[in-house]
C-alpha cells in the first residue's frame, strides 16, 4: 500500500476530527520518521512533545517489551508490584508527596479539577456545590466536556454544551485579574506556564511568584498544567522552574512521562490534596497500570541520565541564535524557551500552514498553531548536526517562499 491508500482508507472509516498533513508515518527513531513510501523527515513536531526521548527509545521499548512479557493489567482492584516504585520514582522526582496515576492529559487534568473541588469543601470549607476554578483565557487543557467548557476557542465547544459549571475566566498572564477573580469561594486556579495549543505564548517574568503569592494568601490551590511544557521540553524539568522560588500545589504531567509509548499521565501534589481522595471516589480501570509503570519509570530515567532538559536549554538557546539571523520579511516575533520555540509570522506571509507544507517537502515535519504561528519542538535528543540541518530548510521557507 501506499501513502494514497492509507489516506484513502483513514477518511473513508475514521471520523474527520484532524486536518493532518499528508505524510503516513510508518516507521521512527530518534528524530527520524519515515513514511509508508520510504521517504525520511525530520521530527519537528515530537507527538506535542510526547517523545521529549526520541522516537523509539530503545531503553523504554525494552523496558515496555519485558514489562509486556511478565504482566500488563490488573486493574486497581488487585495491587501490583510496579505501581509502588514508580509513584516513588515521580513522586521524589517531582519533589511533592503523592501522585495519582491517570493515563491520558485530559484524565490528569479532570483528576485535578476534582481534587480541587473536593479539598475545596473538605479542607478549605466551602460551601456545599459553590466550588470555583480559575482558568484562563485561550488555555488548552484537553477535550473532554467539562475542560471545553471552559476553552475560550470556540472550535473546541460549538456544538459540545451544556457544559459543566464553575470555571471563571481571566486573561493569560495577568496577575492583578487573578487577584480579582479571587473569592471566598475560589479552590484553585489552573494554569499553563506556557501556553502551547495558545501559541507558545510565555507570561512575564515574575507572572508565576505573583500567581503563587496571591494563591498562598487566599488559599487557593495553584496547579500548573505541565502536560505540554513538563520534562524537559523548555529547558527544565519543570517550565515553572523558570521563576525562583515557585513551586505549585499540584502537577498535571502526561505525554513525554512515557516517552510516548503508551499513554501514561499524572497528578503530582500534597498529602493534603491528594488525600481527600478515598477509596471509590475516583479511578480507572487503565490508571497505574504496570505496563504503564515499567514504561513511564524507564522515560523518566532516560530523562534524567541523558539530561535531557539540559540539552533542550542549550540547543534552544542554539537554534534560537540561528532563527535570528534569518530574514525578517515574514517573522514578526520568535519566542521560546528550550526547544520550544514559536516563529510568529506576520499578516502577508498568508498563514504558517503553508511553510509546515513546504516544509514536509524539504522533509522537515512541524505544525502550525492557530493561524499564524509555526511551531518548532523537536525530540530533545536531537544533535547540533541536525539542527543545523533543520534550520537551513526552515530559513529557505521563510526566506524564499
Ligand atoms: C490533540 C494542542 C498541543 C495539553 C495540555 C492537557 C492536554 C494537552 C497543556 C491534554 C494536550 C494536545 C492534544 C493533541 C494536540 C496537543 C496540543 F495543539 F491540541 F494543543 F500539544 F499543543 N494539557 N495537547 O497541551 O492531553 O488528553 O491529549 O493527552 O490532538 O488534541 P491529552
Amino acid at each position: 500500500m501506499d501513502t494514497k491508500a492509507y489516506i484513502d482508507l483513514e477518511n473513508e472509516f475514521g471520523a474527520h476530527n484532524y486536518h493532518p498533513l499528508d505524510v503516513v508515518i510508518a516507521s521512527a527513531k530518534g528524530v527520524w520518521v519515515e513514511d509508508a513510501d520510504g521517504k525520511k523527515y525530520m521530527d519537528f513536531l515530537s507527538a506535542y512533545s510526547a517523545v521529549n526521548q526520541g522516537h523509539c527509545h530503545p531503553r523504554i521499548l525494552e523496558a515496555l517489551t519485558g514489562q509486556a512479557q511478565k504482566l500488563t493489567l490488573t486493574s486497581r482492584a488487585f495491587r501490583n508490584d510496579r505501581l509502588g516504585l514508580f509513584a516513588k520514582q515521580l513522586v521524589e522526582l517531582c519533589e511533592m508527596e503523592m501522585m495519582l496515576p491517570m493515563n491520558t492529559g485530559a484524565e490528569a487534568v479532570e483528576t485535578a479539577i476534582k481534587a480541587a473541588r473536593k479539598w475545596g469543601y473538605k479542607v478549605k470549607g466551602i460551601a456545599e456545590e459553590k466550588a470555583e476554578i480559575i482558568v484562563c483565557k485561550n488555555n488548552f487543557h484537553g477535550r473532554t466536556t467539562t475542560i471545553v467548557g471552559f476553552a475560550t476557542e470556540d472550535q473546541y465547544r460549538d456544538g459540545f454544551g451544556p457544559f459543566t459549571p464553575g470555571f471563571k475566566m481571566i486573561d493569560y498572564g495577568d496577575a492583578k485579574a487573578l487577584e480579582s477573580a479571587i473569592n471566598e469561594n475560589t479552590a484553585a486556579f489552573i494554569v499553563e506556564p506556557i501556553q502551547g495549543e495558545g501559541g507558545i505564548l510565555i507570561p512575564d517574568d515574575g507572572y508565576l511568584q505573583e500567581v503563587q503569592k496571591l494563591c498562598k494568601e487566599n488559599n487557593v490551590l495553584f496547579i500548573a498544567d505541565e502536560v505540554q511544557t513538563g520534562l524537559g521540553r523548555t529547558g527544565k524539568l519543570f517550565a515553572y522552574m523558570h521563576e525562583e522560588g515557585v513551586k505549585p500545589d499540584m502537577l498535571i504531567i502526561g505525554k513525554a512521562l512515557s516517552g510516548g509509548f503508551y499513554p501514561v499521565s499524572a497528578v503530582v501534589s500534597s498529602k493534603e490534596i491528594l488525600g481527600v481522595f478515598n477509596p471509590g471516589d475516583h479511578g480507572s480501570t487503565f490508571g497505574g497500570n504496570p505496563l504503564a509503570c515499567a514504561v513511564a519509570s524507564e522515560a523518566l530515567h532516560v530523562l534524567t541520565e541523558e539530561e535531557l532538559p539540559k540539552r533542550s536549554a542549550e540547543l534552544g538557546q542554539y537554534l534560537m541564535e540561528k532563527l535570528e539571523t534569518i530574514d525578517k520579511k515574514y517573522i514578526k516575533e520568535l519566542r521560546g524557551r528550550g526547544l520550544f520555540i514559536g516563529i510568529e509570522l506576520k499578516d502577508e506571509a498568508r498563514g504558517a500552514r503553508r511553510f509546515c507544507e513546504f516544509l514536509q517537502e524539504e522533509g522537515l515535519l512541524a505544525k502550525e498553531t492557530h493561524d499564524n504561528v509555526i511551531r518548532l519542538a523537536p525530540p530533545l535528543v536531537i544533535t547540533k548536526k541536525e539542527i543545523d540541518w533543520a534550520f537551513e530548510r526552515i530559513k529557505k521557507a521563510l526566506e524564499t517562499l
